[in-house]
């Protein structure tokens, strides 16, 4: 009975795994894994759970397909996103990062120089003594964002990031699902971004917001971990600031539904 009842716990903690294999382009899913690295060795599911481990940045042993993976151009300003695989079933924050290639060619850079936030989605609804707190992203398909205007023109990883946090309460517990795609961005203004930070590095895993009691006692605070969304107050930045009224002028694939967050709840 109580082997039933670990492997019951097993199996459902293995269904709520994702990651992310579509990326979506002005609202056009590509197919998977065409422009996402696909996570090896057999396009696995689990989640990364070590901050120190370079794997954190493109997810466990997905270097291996950089070179089968399309580079996609994109211009400044368009609206990228991801699709999951294949929902985002666990609570916590959901990030996007950039990374400029510090090589010609992105199928063949590993991720090791510097990466800025460009978009970050967090706590819904705090919790109280009855009722949890709920997150932006619980249960969407996809989420999408805005390419900033005052970056460097070139090859970047384009990082997608969601931090379940149900096992934040020990250290090392937050599990990382994160993918990769690679883009080639035009027309934008040449501006460096900052702040910047690396991977490993970014997070520690003792980070308030890594490592934390999720369930009890109550929610009522949350601290993004790694850097501060860039542009600071630029074209996009109301995810900080307003979450609620920001997301809801996002425009969402119409066949990958589910980010749109008025209606998250309800999934
Ligand atoms: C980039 O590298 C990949 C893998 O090595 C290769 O298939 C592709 O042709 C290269 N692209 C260019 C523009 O050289
Ligand atoms: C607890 O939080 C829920 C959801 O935010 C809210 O509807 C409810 O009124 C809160 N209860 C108390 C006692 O504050
Ligand atoms: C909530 O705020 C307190 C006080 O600043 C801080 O110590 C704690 O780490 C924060 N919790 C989270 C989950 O960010
Ligand atoms: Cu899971």
């Amino acid at each position: 009975m109580k082997s039933l009842l670990a492997l019951a716990a097993y199996l459902s903690q293995a269904l709520a795994h994702y990651n992310f294999d579509r990326l979506i382009v002005n609202g056009v899913p590509t197919s998977p894994y065409e422009y996402v690295r696909a996570p090896g060795p057999l396009v696995s599911n689990s989640p990364f759970t070590d901050v120190t481990h370079p794997d954190i940045r493109c997810n466990s042993g997905s270097f291996a397909s950089a070179s089968k993976t399309k580079t996609h151009p994109v211009t400044a300003g368009s609206t990228l996103g991801f699709t999951v695989r294949d929902v985002l079933g666990h609570p916590g924050p959901l990030f996007a990062y950039m990374s400029k290639s510090t090589v010609a060619n992105v199928s063949e850079y590993e991720g090791e120089g510097e990466w800025f936030k460009i978009y970050e989605m967090g706590v819904k609804t705090y919790a109280n003594y009855t009722v949890g707190a709920t997150w932006h992203s619980d249960g969407w398909k996809s989420f999408s964002f805005v390419i900033p205007m005052d970056i460097e023109n070139g090859q970047y990883l384009l990082r997608a990031e969601h931090v379940a946090v149900h096992g934040a309460g020990t250290v090392g517990g937050a599990q990382y699902y994160v993918g990769c795609a690679q883009i080639e961005v035009r027309g934008a203004s040449g501006k460096k971004a900052a702040p910047v930070g690396r991977f490993p590095g970014m997070y520690n895993a003792r980070d308030p917001g890594l490592f934390f009691s999720p369930y009890w006692p109550p929610l009522v605070n949350y601290t993004m971990p790694g850097v501060e969304v860039y542009p600071k107050g630029g074209s996009f930045p109301a995810f900080t600031a307003n979450p609620s009224s920001a997301v809801a002028t996002q425009p969402l694939p119409a066949t990958f539904g589910g980010s749109k967050p008025t209606s998250a709840a309800s999934i």
